[in-house]
């Protein structure tokens, strides 16, 4: 578990002690569920065009090993259209494994702007995000920054440089970002999925047994990540 300042890369370590500490927690009524749920978007399955199907297969296993590890965390996996075919996909797997619709499920609406519009509390927000931590680009990653403002992108240029595909940073939100005031979002997940697209940074030509193992330790890693901010 590599701690540097208000950033952690990679957390490794066994957290079930503080998961049971988190219990607890619940029970005296100082439960707060916001900073207990990780809103995501589908990593990898539009600008850099992973397999949908594949994808969602992976999506609802690391959720439901992450559900079984952490038993107070909530998982939402976000899309911007109620036509969203990874929604879909997400919801019916996750439905036919008996998944606990009240700690996983998907939501629609625009990652930046959950609480104000959506009314869903997540303290916590994931970031498909390009190798070089870059601003803009377009999808999810434009969206977060733009939403971020200059506090978002000085936090961030603080805690990493470049990420590597299958890994994930944490940066913690300043206070002075509009994402933090107006959503109440504490900490943005930084997650650099597997690239299908040729046109894209690392692409894979379509080897899917790399680019599977790739997209499982990118959501370990996120989910790990998670964990880990809350205390
Ligand atoms: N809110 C919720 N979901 C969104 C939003 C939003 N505002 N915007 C997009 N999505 P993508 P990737 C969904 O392309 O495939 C970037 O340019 C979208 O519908 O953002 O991992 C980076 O810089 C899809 O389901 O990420 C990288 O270079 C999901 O978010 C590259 O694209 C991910 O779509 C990463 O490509």
């Amino acid at each position: 578990n590599v701690e540097a300042g208000d950033c952690s890369i990679e957390v490794k370590e066994e957290l079930n002690e503080k998961a049971e500490n988190r219990k607890q927690a619940k029970g005296s009524g100082s439960y707060d569920i916001g900073s207990h749920t990780l809103a995501f978007p589908s990593i990898s399955t539009a600008d850099f065009q992973f397999d949908l199907d594949r994808a969602s297969d992976i999506i609802v296993e690391s959720a439901a090993d992450f559900l079984r590890k952490y038993n107070n965390l909530r998982l939402v996996l976000v899309d911007l259209s109620k036509k969203s075919r990874i929604l879909s996909l997400v919801k019916d797997k996750a439905a036919k494994k008996r998944i606990d619709s009240s700690r996983f499920f998907t939501f629609v609406g625009d990652i930046t702007q959950l609480l104000s519009k959506g009314g869903l509390q997540c303290n916590v927000i994931a970031n498909a995000a390009n190798w070089r931590l870059k601003p803009g680009g377009g999808g999810v990653n434009a969206a977060i920054f733009n939403a971020g403002g200059e506090a978002l992108q000085h936090a961030t240029k603080k805690c990493a440089d470049t990420l590597r595909p299958g890994s994930s940073v944490v940066v913690s939100v300043p206070s002075t970002s509009p994402l933090h005031q107006q959503e109440g979002v504490t900490h943005v997940i930084h997650v650099l999925g597997p690239n299908m697209n040729p046109m894209r940074p690392d692409y894979l030509k379509n080897d899917y047994t790399k680019g599977c193992k790739i997209l499982r330790e990118a959501y370990n890693s996120l989910f790990e990540n998670f964990a880990s901010t809350v205390q």
